[in-house]
């Protein structure tokens, strides 16, 4: 598969059902329990950045190919002392950027977990808007086990999702809980069979697509903000902006009317 820049995906799958509205990314490396390398998480970039730009589509699922894992986190084969290297000479955490960028795209995305979401996995689940769980799905965190932990999302949205006490539950014991567990904690939305992973994915995904994207673009931004901080507030900002710039009053500015000549004044007589 490869998105309109021409270029190949080796680590994912790309595909977008035509006419549908909705995108799916699937990462493509089942006989490692779809662990990411660092060219894993460039082409992850690449298709979100493809997604996000393609105005056919409304609604973004994010996989793993098989059944065994969604994804096991950063290839431990390649941890080095600087992050996880592959063909460059020097290592990267470079999951951190697409973390923020899954957070940040304007659109939903589904997680759709089937087998084991853990470590870096498990928290490419949670930044993700929703998750769909099928009921072979296994979610935990390995990094203090491994020599690795995530100070950042990885633990601030953990505690948001389900509490400080079950987060440093998570953290600390590093247990992985069953889909039914997790469900119960408040990780995922629903827990389907197996076969019926897919089918559920899609009925929630044309739902979303049933309901104006702007109102989900705006309210996605509002459900971070706060946590997000000054980035959340630029986002909900940027968002303003934009529909601001489809008014009357944006436009005779943009024109250099001077507003007070305009009669009648078109926004400012507007109530909320
Ligand atoms: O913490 C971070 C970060 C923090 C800050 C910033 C960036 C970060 C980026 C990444 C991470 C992390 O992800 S740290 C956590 C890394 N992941 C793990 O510790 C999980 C390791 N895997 C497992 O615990 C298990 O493999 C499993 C529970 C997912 C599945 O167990 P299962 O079904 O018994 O399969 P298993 O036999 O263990 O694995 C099948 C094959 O997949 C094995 O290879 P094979 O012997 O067939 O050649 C296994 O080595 C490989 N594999 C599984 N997970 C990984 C992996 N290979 C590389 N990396 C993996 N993560």
């Amino acid at each position: 598969a490869c998105d309109e820049s021409g270029k190949e995906y080796t680590d994912i799958i790309y595909e977008k059902a035509v006419g549908e509205g909705i995108a799916k990314i699937t990462i493509n490396r089942p006989d490692r329990r779809n662990a990411f390398r660092p060219n894993t998480i460039k082409e992850l970039i690449r298709a979100f950045n493809d997604a996000r730009d393609d105005s056919t589509i409304g609604v973004i699922i994010l996989t793993g190919k098989g059944n065994k894992a969604f994804c096991s986190g950063g290839d431990q084969a390649l941890r080095s002392s600087d992050g996880y290297a592959d063909f460059e000479s020097f290592g990267r955490l470079n999951v951190l950027d697409l973390q923020v960028q899954i957070r940040r795209l304007p659109k939903p995305v589904i997680a759709m977990v089937a087998g084991y979401a853990v470590g870096g996995g498990h928290i490419l689940h949670m930044v993700c808007d929703l998750t769909i769980a099928a009921d072979n799905a296994v979610f935990g965190q390995t990094g203090p086990k491994v020599g690795s932990f995530d100070a950042g999302y990885g633990s601030s949205i953990m505690s948001r999702l389900i509490g400080p006490k079950k987060a440093r539950e998570m953290w600390f014991l590093c247990r992985f809980y069953d889909a039914y567990e997790a469900e119960k904690m408040g990780l995922v939305n629903i827990v389907v069979p197996l076969e019926r992973l897919e089918l559920e994915t899609l009925k929630w995904s044309r739902e979303i697509l049933r309901n104006s994207p702007t109102a989900i673009r705006v309210l996605k931004s509002a459900l971070n903000a706060v946590d997000d901080g000054h980035a959340g507030l630029q986002e909900l900002g940027g968002n303003a902006t934009l529909i601001f710039y489809g008014t009357e009053e944006a436009n005779y500015a943009l024109e250099g009317v001077v507003l007070q000549d305009t009669h009648p004044l078109p926004l400012f007589s507007r109530r909320i």
